[in-house]
């Protein structure tokens, strides 16, 4: 069903599949015109969309079985939603995961690694709509708050302009620094837990604006699409207190495998996430600093998950959480000192794969958890199935719709991301149901530079290098074929994927190092153009 051809689609909605097939083809076809100018408007009953984003979450949730985690909300979701176990995001950093999801397709197509390029910010986007865009022109009320896209929003005009918080980092005067240009750079400990409301915090605000705004578009009685984008858990972790006392320091268990392992290679990693605060780099993160990062990491998943409660609380005040559907998913995951690292930016498990919680008032498999893997380029296509409305053959995802009525669905073989390092190497990697193999390869040529194999089953930290292994021989000649064969090899059985997408212009890494910062201020300069576009009709 997902492999519909466009006539397919269209009698998905508002007729259904069976009724169309028997039409006469005249009548077909003048219902498929009307379908289709149908297709622009929306009216009212029709499903609303709540996409909430998490910016830096591990699956670091009580729903992924990490029992000691504080996240009643996200589980409250979970018993009457689906929590994709093993869903993957295509690179495990802000912009070029955004960039992705955001518009369905991957990140040699959009050609963002990081920050987002000029070529995508103006001709990408135009021709391939993120799928706020998307919802926006189909007449869905609809407005983006906090952080959907790495930067600024760059739609040109949705229902009511985008919203950021006023909040800046830390609450504290203390903790900020002299200069106001300055406040949120490294001369502080990055944490703070203050006796201070949820609202002091952006996480707060963003909550409260979104429950704003969900009143207002009721109100309009057209369905909606609102996305709140949450800022926390990345650094600097701060929030209230309170979120902080849910946890005893005591209790914070450090890495077990805080460094690589003799057949480990520098390249999996970067140093960066903590180690760009105080003098973490030159000295290293002790273990009591260690401890405090977790601690206020998990008080700041939290802080993140009272206020998905709180939008969640609104939606059976006004009567609509049976007619909305709901998608929580983070830009990827978290390493919190595990293999060195304090951040993400890796092909590890523990930064590609991410949350992923789905609810639709319609699913038969409420309450489960699914093994299927997904792809993070997939939530695009799912969302305009759910809202039965048509999927572009350019999209490089595939709908998981049909998940949410059956967990145990044989799916896709293989999830695909992929990471640059140091401008001229790119790793990428495979996740299979048991296993994980990435390749770092030089991009002048191709030629493999290091080779990772683990068993994630037996193995989840990934701290045995398998890949040297004779005992793995086979295995690994497996795993390195299906990589290449790519991820259109890997789709589950009976669906194929029509798109054919150019490689999309490169990242500024890159540019010259001495051509990044004027390329920085280009891009800038085009989010405070679109910025300023953007229109408010209703406040
Ligand atoms: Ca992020």
């Amino acid at each position: 069903m997902f492999t519909r051809s466009s006539a397919d689609r269209i009698a998905v909605s508002p007729l259904k599949r069976d009724e169309f097939m028997f039409l006469s083809r005249p009548r077909a076809v003048c219902l498929a015109v009307t379908v289709l100018l149908l297709s622009s408007t929306v009216s009212a009953g029709e499903k609303n969309i709540l996409f909430i984003g998490i910016d830096d979450m591990q699956v670091a949730a009580g729903c992924y079985g990490q029992t000691m985690m504080k996240t009643p909300q996200m589980d409250r979701l979970a018993s009457k939603g689906m929590v994709f176990m093993n869903a993957y995001v295509q690179q495990a950093v802000c912009a070029a995961s955004r960039a992705s999801l955001l518009t369905g397709c991957r990140p040699d197509t959009t050609g963002v690694n990081y920050p987002y390029t000029p070529w995508f910010i103006t001709t990408f986007v135009k021709k391939h709509p993120t799928i706020a865009d998307s919802f926006s022109k189909k007449g869905f009320y609809t407005r983006t708050l906090g952080k959907i896209h790495h930067g600024s929003p760059i739609e040109m005009s949705f229902t009511e302009s985008h919203y950021s918080p006023e909040a800046g980092f830390f609450a504290l005067k203390e903790n900020q620094h002299d200069d106001p240009k300055k406040k949120h750079q490294n001369l502080n400990k990055p944490w703070e837990h203050a006796n201070l409301p949820d609202n002091a915090y952006m996480d707060g605000q963003i909550a409260d604006e979104t429950i704003a705004t969900i009143r207002r578009a009721v109100k309009s009685g057209k369905p909606f699409f609102v996305a709140p984008g949450f800022k926390k858990p990345h650094l600097p972790f701060v929030c209230p207190k309170k979120y902080s006392d849910l946890y005893r320091e005591s209790d914070i268990e450090l890495s077990p495998h805080p460094e690589l392992g003799p057949d480990q290679d520098p390249i999996s990693i970067a140093k960066n996430g903590a180690y760009n605060w105080l003098n973490y780099r030159e000295e290293g993160i002790n273990n009591e600093d260690a401890r405090q990062l977790r601690h206020s990491y998990y008080a700041c998943v939290s802080f993140v998950d009272a206020q998905i409660g709180k939008i969640l609380d609104e939606l059976d005040q006004l009567g609509i959480a049976d007619n909305t559907v709901i998608m929580i998913w983070s830009d990827h995951g978290y390493h919190l000192g595990d293999h060195g690292a304090w951040g993400k930016s890796s092909n590890f498990e523990l930064a590609t794969r991410s949350p992923l919680i789905v609810y639709d008032p319609g699913m038969k498999g409420g309450g489960k958890k699914t093994a299927a893997l997904v792809e993070f380029v997939d939530m695009y296509p799912t969302l305009l199935e759910l809202a039965a409305q048509n999927i572009p053959d350019y999209l490089e995802g595939t709908s998981f719709a049909a998940i949410l009525n059956d967990p145990a669905k044989e799916w896709k073989k293989a999830a695909f991301s992929q990471f640059p390092r140091g401008g001229d190497n790119e790793g990428y990697t495979i996740r299979t149901s048991q296993w994980r193999y990435t390749e770092w390869r030089s991009k002048k040529g191709g030629k493999p530079l290091f080779v990772e194999l683990y068993h994630c089953a037996k193995d989840p930290i990934e701290t045995r290098n398998l890949a040297e292994d004779p005992k793995h021989k086979n295995r690994l000649k497996e795993m390195k074929y299906l990589l290449h064969k790519g991820w259109k090899n890997a789709l589950p059985p009976g669906i194929t994927n029509r798109s054919n997408n150019p490689r999309g212009i490169d990242s500024f890494y890159t540019l010259p190092k001495d051509n990044r910062t004027i390329e920085l201020k280009k891009i800038i300069e085009m989010f405070k153009e679109t910025s300023k576009h953007n229109t408010v009709i209703s406040k």
